[in-house]
């Protein structure tokens, strides 16, 4: 029998990870862990761990796979022996999950990863792989399964960083860490899904999926189907990450400020539909040569499932976390490209930044406090762009 631990057991995970290796068939079976909040476990945790998927289109489908779900606040023992079995241990905690600094490395002193360094209790990702490796006699596949530019590479020297601040001793033939891109749009899950799937715990999905992703385990998987095993990740990475992601983050800044709450509302705006075509085509010209033909037809694809008015997605749930995401999704293609509609991008994140503070909302972000520090400042826009490492920019994007 084979074994995932998943660490971040949330509505994606729950829809890509799981979806897909229900689908592999076989028998395994996925641990989650959870690291901050109770609420999935709980809920998950009353119905046996089981929940409907409602894939647009396709209907309800039952996940049965998760054998528990663990909570680090009820104690690292149980969750180090969980790893300590496993065969591949995989990833959704976000962005931010990862206490990374502003050039990706791990950042030790992140309140988080310094209290770990002391002594226990573990409480990130970084400090349980670290931990577990550290006592590992077996191979182990660790998968990163966030929207990051190399989610593995990332990964493997944020925990290589931490080993060597805890002064951890590793065996690091034992541990791969494959670079993977990963794709499906899923909302929050709303009344109207729990009614429809009389489930408290549904999971609501497009039909659309993709998983590509580096083909370097350290041990077997599962038989995922229509995963694409690839040797370099980093076309299919940037194509979505610059493409969709971007694209989704204009939107959510742009189309807020004008009233819109959904995605499906803002890309029926002729303005706004036409810039995030045009984001997407600059994107798309900044990517590696060997995929430059499939931009146009990707961006209509992408433009067909923005228009999907059964998905009911949130703008506000994309806004979330904008420091952490501008960076791979706009900053970096900005870099390459200095496109208008790439400006408008960044300039829209940082009025959203102004206008929240000044109404005296906070903004959901792990840089929350500093932004609102930053946007009541007397130069709110350069200390804004200074917070997401953006200086380089702050003449084309100011002037
Ligand atoms: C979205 C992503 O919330 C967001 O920031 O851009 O979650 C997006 O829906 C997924 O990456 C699609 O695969």
């Amino acid at each position: 029998m084979g074994q995932i631990v998943h660490f971040g057991l949330g509505n994606f995970a729950r829809a890509h990870i799981l979806d897909y290796t229900t689908d592999a068939g076989g028998s395994w079976q996925v641990i989650g862990v959870n690291l901050r909040s109770s609420a999935t476990r709980d809920g998950l945790a009353a119905q046996d761990y089981t929940y409907t998927l409602d894939v647009q289109g396709t209907g309800v489908k039952p996940i049965t796979i998760i054998k528990t779900i663990l909570l680090a606040s009820e104690g690292q023992q149980p969750i180090l022996e969980a790893m300590a079995n496993a065969d591949i241990i995989s990833a959704t905690v976000t962005e931010k999950g990862y206490h990374l600094d502003q050039n990706s490395q791990l950042d030790l002193q992140d309140p988080v990863i310094a209290a770990e360094l002391t002594g226990p209790p573990l409480r990130s990702l970084i400090g349980f792989i670290a931990h577990n490796l550290a006592r590992r006699d077996r191979p182990v596949t660790i998968l990163s399964c966030d929207n990051r530019v190399g989610n593995g590479d990332t990964l493997r020297q944020a925990v290589q960083k931490f080993a060597q601040a805890a002064q951890l001793s590793i065996d690091w033939s034992l541990a791969r860490f494959p670079n993977a891109m990963v794709d499906r749009i899923t909302p929050a899950t709303t009344d109207r899904i729990r009614q429809k799937c009389k489930d408290p715990m549904a999971v609501p999905t497009e039909a659309f999926r993709e998983w590509v992703i580096e083909d370097y385990f350290a041990g077997q998987r599962p038989d995922w189907p229509d995963v694409q095993f690839v040797q370099d990740v980093r076309p299919h990475e940037l194509r979505k990450l610059r493409m969709l992601n971007g694209a989704h983050s204009f939107l959510a800044y742009t189309g807020l400020a004008q009233g819109y709450d959904y995605v499906h509302e803002a890309i029926l705006d002729p303005q706004l539909r036409s810039q995030a075509l045009s984001l997407m085509m600059e994107a798309g010209a900044t990517l590696p040569l060997e995929i430059q033909d499939q931009v146009p037809a990707y961006a209509q694809a992408l433009l067909l499932r923005f228009d999907n008015t059964e998905l009911a997605h949130r703008l506000d749930q994309i806004a979330m976390d904008g420091s952490q995401k501008l960076p791979y999704r706009i900053l970096e293609t900005l870099r390459a490209r200095a496109a208008p509609v790439l400006i408008s991008a960044v300039r829209a994140w940082m009025s959203y930044c102004i206008t929240k503070t000044a109404q005296g909302g906070k903004l959901n972000d792990p840089l929350a406090e500093d932004i609102a520090k930053a946007a009541s400042s007397t130069q709110p826009e350069r200390m804004l762009l200074k917070l997401i490492g953006a200086e380089d920019l702050a003449q084309l994007i100011l002037e």
